[in-house]
């Protein structure tokens, strides 16, 4: 079958949920992608930081093929062999006492939620649902109904109510607002991502997130990062918030913990918030499951054995400096972190991000824009200095393309 065909069987047999760029895949390896039609394409979405690893990663690969025959479910009823040495490992790996290990991003956020209302009824002793969390406009932090509770964007919120309520909105990047919502002695805790990814990259000023924690330490305040796309290397650091060395009290991970193989996501934070969720109160059939275990201590291997973090900061710098470089009416701005970027376009000729993403795909490079004029271009971790300056030249091609189209 050819690419119409595929999309058309989608079209016909799946809901409408999504709006794909017209484009079917069959194969991903490293930072490449190819269609049904033989064609290759630069992945410049990395499955929204999902493929941190790249494609298919041989030694991710090999611990879920390995694992995958022996034994992938017990359920959290029994123990088994791989749970236990997987959360020795990852709390290591970032220093905190325990791992509370989910599937979804969306399924993490919601565990943190509950982790800081339980703590804020036990320890801060609030009243019994009175506790109020703080969270960002802009944000994104999953689909669940709580989760879009917490949401400013009616794409995400709107016709879905009623809305769970106990959530402060205050304006990102903004210590002054946060500061007098801290003044709330209801609030128990910050949940923030340290880069805004789906609100278009929105990288706050320096010293904010330091700052915000401070504030939130002061007034017995959780800080919650969210850290499910800005994590794992892709910023620069291995954490975004080890920019600003702080330790978050609840750091929530997914994606490329398990490298775009399978839904892995985990929350970390120390005994006095952990211990509060007792036997029985929360849970999840494929948490923790060995399959996930295995596959995200490899992928965690990979992402420290192959210095991916240092691979992000160094190119990162490449790409905007590359991208800045190219003379356009349609760039307003190229902006990010580490190999999460974005440029923001100024519409030309009634042509647009998208028109520039369709273009894209004709050169052989895949991104997506998110909201109208931003295009995100966040490659898997593992690209070269090579690939960056062939993408970069795919780019600034496809750009003046459509600038020059009438
Ligand atoms: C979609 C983007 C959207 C996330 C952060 C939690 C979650 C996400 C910071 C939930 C998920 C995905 C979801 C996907 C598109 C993508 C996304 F920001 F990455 F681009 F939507 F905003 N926290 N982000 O980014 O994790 O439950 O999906 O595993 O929903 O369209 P999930």
């Amino acid at each position: 079958m050819l690419t119409q065909e595929y999309i058309s069987l989608e079209e016909k047999f799946g809901a409408h949920n999504y709006l794909p760029v017209p484009v079917v895949l069959v194969k991903g390896r490293g930072v490449f992608l190819w269609d049904v039609e033989g064609n290759k394409y630069f992945d410049f979405l990395s499955a929204y930081s999902a493929v941190n690893q790249g494609h298919c990663h041989p030694k991710i690969v090999k611990a879920l093929r390995d694992q995958a025959g022996t034994l992938t479910l017990t359920s959290r009823a029994f123990y088994n062999d791989c749970l236990g040495p997987y959360e020795k490992y990852i709390t290591e790996f970032f220093g905190y006492d325990k791992i509370l290990p989910m599937n979804s991003g969306a399924e993490a956020d919601e565990t943190a939620l509950k982790l800081c209302r339980r703590w804020a009824y036990d320890k801060k002793r609030i009243k019994e649902n009175e506790a109020k969390i703080i969270v960002c406009d802009g944000n994104f932090h999953g689909r669940t109904i709580t989760v879009i509770s917490m949401s400013t964007d009616p794409d995400s919120y709107n016709g879905f109510g009623p809305y769970t309520p106990g959530f402060i909105k205050i304006p990102y990047n903004d210590l002054e607002a946060l500061n007098i919502a801290l003044q709330n002695p209801n609030v128990a805790g910050f949940l923030v991502e340290p880069v805004q990814g789906e609100s278009g990259v929105i990288v706050p000023n320096e010293g904010y997130l330091a700052k915000a924690y401070s504030l939130c330490k002061e007034k017995n305040v959780l800080f919650i990062a969210d850290e499910i796309q800005t994590g794992l290397a892709r910023t620069g650091r291995m954490l975004a918030c080890d920019h600003e060395n702080i330790r978050p009290d609840i750091v929530i991970l997914g994606k490329a913990l398990s490298g775009g193989t399978l839904p892995i996501s985990a929350v970390l934070a120390d005994n006095d918030i952990m211990l509060v969720i007792k036997p029985g109160e929360h849970g999840s059939t494929f948490g923790g499951n060995p399959l996930a275990a295995k596959v995200a201590v490899a992928s965690l291997q990979v992402i420290k054995d192959e210095k991916l973090a240092e691979n992000a900061e160094k190119l990162g710098k490449l790409f905007r400096s590359e991208i800045g470089k190219i003379s356009s009416n349609m760039i307003e701005l190229v902006r990010g972190k580490g190999l999460l970027n974005a440029i923001v376009i100024k519409p030309c000729n009634g042509k647009g991000a998208l028109d520039i993403c369709l273009k894209m795909k004709d050169n052989g490079l895949l991104a997506k824009p998110t909201h109208q004029h931003i295009i995100r271009l966040a490659p898997p971790l593992v690209i070269t200095e090579k690939q960056i300056f062939e993408a970069v030249g795919i780019i600034k091609k496809s750009i003046l393309e459509i600038e020059e189209s009438k």
